[in-house]
């Protein structure tokens, strides 16, 4: 197919295109409107051609030239006769807009905000012609933070900032007067670090560590700072700069370095190993968060697992980086997340609960409080925002008192989370990381447009709001692959998805969020080595969960924990384990089972999720999704093939769980519409377990297709069924063939998704971006109010239309 030159735009090579089948392409915009105002797809467009080229080879000859390469690049389309709109996306991340005029297929470049507006056309016509309709343009806040240009960069931020903060720094000795100045502001609880005053230019400073560094070098390499500090102290220096001669000499080094002519890979080194970050909170306010009883749960599943293990890697890599800076810290981390009074036999009613294989690590949890009291029940995550603000004034005050002082980084997770750490990290100065785990803009088709229609189910107007004030206030945003940043060749990423989108009625955000932005950065999570390891390693193995496992599999009884049972014991097992949502489309791969007759002689099914009753469900999604699940397996007769097993919150024991399937030569299957990252495929693959996952989003890189595992596409059932079949077809003839993907999916695991690797770029980040904020704080000010104005005016009125559940009043004493 062709391509385009870096230096073409589309609206100068589109009209040569349209020329060369400018007979058969009239006709083909002719179809396109006449139906009126109306959103095209890629799929549209496409059929269009199909109905109007009928010859085959020339069909192909026109989709192989540029045009086809235009077609297949466009995201969306839309008709206004007499013209057509395209907002073409020839790489991740870069969009051009055209118009086209049907009748003599001129060809206008447009602005996105024109685009928008031919958007807007099809559902809200007034708003789109009203000349003062709102425009929401963060790109005018950002005048002086230099981007990246190419794609492939997208997502290495971290590589970046060094590169730019080093530029900045550079030309004489008074230039680096910032950094000299940042490292004058560093302390602990009131105790100076790396200098004092004595060092307070950038001259004073270099003489200093010429000096320190001749002393230095006559030391043995590990004598103790201690022996040499009050000498020091006299030079101007404090502590922090290592916890013997050798560590503290290497990293003066590095800032003579940058001192003398600064270069990223000092700068990279020297920012990354300062004393900045002690004390970290982390939100993550929705869903039962916990460690035990709670997964499975409704809006309770990887997000939780992600933050406990974060924590763990985290704190591990906090107590090493203080002890190598020579510092007697004892770090904390506050993951701070709702109470909620109506448990559900869980420990979400608890205030303060320390974390398991932590030593100072802890779940803080703070009530939704009402003029009406606590809230006592679980609510939606659709449904949480009346409560964030109240939440994190109360959470901030406690966040305050425990930690005795303000924390050195916030980080957010999710929506909720991410903007009550932009509140806080607002309020109180300090450095505000995001994580998204999931955006819900991507999930559904045209949610922006139709946000009016979704908005009683979803209140996505307070959610994408929310999320794009989020990914603005924050110093840097953690991803855990590209394409939740920028997507894939065909489709664009979740953040690139809040570039430019529009909210008829309410806003059309001309610039929401920028992917070629230094903030963005990847850093892939990976699964607990102690509980995901692999099936062959025998003495490891928990035996004594292997009877509940094969009572929870093959017995033949129906109770509240399994339904269904598998007559063969000798086929092996598909297995898939998610909370019940549409998205995770479980019921989806129930249905390629109960359709594929090829699968279902070669292997069983066991699914894992919620539980049967739909009546128990408060979750609207939840209960569709039981009710569904059970008229499949009636439908299809599935009763003696597969097995439904409810909701496990065991994590140990559903290491062993997916080991056992492994066992019988099966395989882990990850159906989802769309998923973000996709903890349970790294956990499968993690225990030895060919996996199967989902084509939209994250497994999608997490597995190279036919390599470590399988893409299968959730959209094509009967493609992905016989995927699998085909692969237990082979494996039944040859095992090797089973062993070949068990082997690759492991060999992926360890090469590139383990939490140590995470912690390192986690913590590197927080000292870069700590500093880099400090360098851009006139900007990140004027940014800030503008969010603050677009927070109050738009926000905090959208929250209102969220209903507030009734509840019995309660008495108002704080829970235990
Ligand atoms: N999980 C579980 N029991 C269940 C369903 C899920 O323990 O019944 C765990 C699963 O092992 C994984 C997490 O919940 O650790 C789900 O994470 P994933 O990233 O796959 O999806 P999410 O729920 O976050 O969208
Ligand atoms: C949320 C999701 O939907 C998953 O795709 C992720 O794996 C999980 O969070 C952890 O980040």
């Amino acid at each position: 197919m062709a391509t385009l030159k870096r230096s073409d735009s589309i609206a100068d090579s589109m009209p040569e295109a349209l020329k060369q089948s400018r007979y058969h392409m009239k006709r083909c915009f002719a179809r396109y409107i006449d139906k009126g105002t109306r959103l095209l797809k890629l799929y549209h467009l496409m059929d269009e051609i199909n109905e109007v080229i009928d010859d085959q080879t020339e069909r192909s000859q026109v989709l192989e030239g540029l045009l086809g390469y235009i077609l297949c690049s466009t995201q969306e389309a839309v008709a206004v006769p007499p013209h057509v709109a395209f907002a073409i996306r020839p790489n991740p991340g870069c969009w051009e807009f055209v118009k086209v005029n049907s009748e003599d297929l001129k060809v206008e470049p447009i602005t996105v905000t024109e685009f928008l507006k031919f958007k807007e056309l099809v559902s809200d016509e007034n708003w789109a012609k009203d000349e003062h309709a709102l425009e929401v343009d963060f790109g005018a806040y950002e005048f002086s933070t230099p981007q990246l240009t190419l794609s492939s960069s997208i997502g290495n931020g971290l590589n970046f900032v060094s590169k730019f903060i080093t530029a900045k720094l550079s030309g004489s000795l008074n230039t680096a007067q910032p950094l000299v100045d940042y490292l004058l502001s560093l302390d602990l609880q009131g105790e100076k670090l790396m200098i004092n005053d004595a060092l307070n230019t950038a001259e004073k400073l270099r003489m200093a560590l010429i000096i320190a560094e001749v002393y230095l070098s006559a030391l043995a390499k590990d004598t103790s700072y201690q022996s040499f500090e009050l000498r020091f102290k006299e030079w101007g220096f404090e502590k922090g700069w290592g916890d013997t001669a050798e560590r503290v000499r290497e990293t003066m080094r590095s800032l003579s370095e940058v001192l003398q002519a600064p270069d990223p890979v000092n700068m990279d080194k020297f920012l990354s190993s300062l004393p900045i970050i002690f004390n970290v909170v982390i939100f993550s306010p929705h869903g039962y968060f916990g460690q035990a009883d709670v997964l499975g749960l409704p809006d309770t599943g990887g997000q939780v697992v992600y933050i406990l293990d974060q924590v763990r890697a985290v704190e591990e890599e906090l107590l090493l980086r203080i002890k190598h800076q020579g510092l007697n810290a004892k770090p904390q981390i506050l993951v701070v997340t709702r109470l909620i009074p109506d448990a559900r036999g869980t420990k979400c009613n608890q205030e303060l609960e320390p974390i398991d294989g932590t030593k100072y690590s802890n779940i803080l949890r703070v009530p939704f409080r009402t003029e009406k009291g606590i809230l006592r029940r679980w609510v939606s995550r659709f449904d949480i925002y009346p409560y964030l603000e109240r939440f994190t004034h109360d959470a901030t005050a406690k966040i305050l008192e425990i930690l005795d002082g303000k924390p050195d980084l916030i980080v957010g997770n999710y929506t909720d989370g991410n903007l009550v750490a932009s509140l806080m990290a607002s309020k109180l100065g300090v450095t505000q990381a995001t994580i998204a785990h999931a955006l819900e803009k991507t999930k559904y088709e045209d949610s922006d447009t139709r946000w009016k229609e979704l908005d009683p189910k979803y209140h996505f107007s307070c959610q994408f709001i929310a999320d794009t004030i989020a990914m603005n206030a924050t110093d840097f945003i953690i991803a855990s692959t590209y394409q939740e940043i920028a997507g894939s060749k065909d489709r664009p990423g979740q953040y690139e998805s809040h570039a430019a989108f529009t909210l008829p009625g309410l806003c059309r955000v001309v610039k929401g969020i920028n992917v070629f932005d230094p903030k963005f950065n990847i850093a892939a999570p990976g699964a607990d080595q102690s509980v995901y390891f692999p099936y062959t390693e025998k003495q490891q193995r928990h035996t004594k969960f292997q009877p509940q496992i094969e009572a929870l599999l093959y017995s033949r009884e129906e109770n509240v924990e399994h339904i269904g049972y598998l007559a063969d014991r000798k086929k092996p097992i598909i297995f898939s384990m998610a909370r019940l949502d549409v998205v995770k489309n479980l019921t989806g791969l129930t249905e390629w089972y109960g359709k594929n007759k090829r699968m279902r002689n070669l292997v069983n099914l066991v699914i894992v999720g919620a539980f049967f009753d739909p009546s128990k469900s408060k979750d609207r999604e939840e209960t569709a999704e039981i009710k569904k699940m059970h008229s499949l397996i009636e439908k299809y007769q599935l009763k003696g093939q597969m097995r439904w097993i409810a909701a496990q919150s065991d994590r140990v024991r559903n290491g062993e769980l997916y080991r056992c399937i492994a066992d019988t030569r099966g395989a882990f299957v990850q159906p989802a519409h769309y998923e973000a990252f996709g903890l349970t495929v790294i956990e499968a693959m993690n225990c030895g377990l060919p996996t199967f996952a989902t084509n939209q989003g994250g497994p999608a890189e997490i597995i190279v297709d036919g390599v470590s595992g399988f893409h299968i596409d959730p959209n094509n059932g009967d493609e992905s069924s016989n995927k699998i079949a085909d692969f237990f077809e082979k494996s039944k003839l040859d095992p090797a063939y089973w062993n070949m993907f068990s082997t690759e999916g492991l060999k992926r695991i360890n090469e590139c998704y383990t939490w140590k690797i995470y912690a390192k770029k986690m913590l590197n980040m927080g000292c870069m971006y700590s500093f880099w904020k400090q360098l851009n704080k006139g900007q990140k000010l004027a940014k800030q109010r503008y969010i603050e104005m677009f927070y109050n005016l738009q926000f905090k009125n959208l929250v209102k239309n969220v209903p507030i559940p009734h509840e019995e009043p309660q008495p108002q004493t704080q829970p235990q």
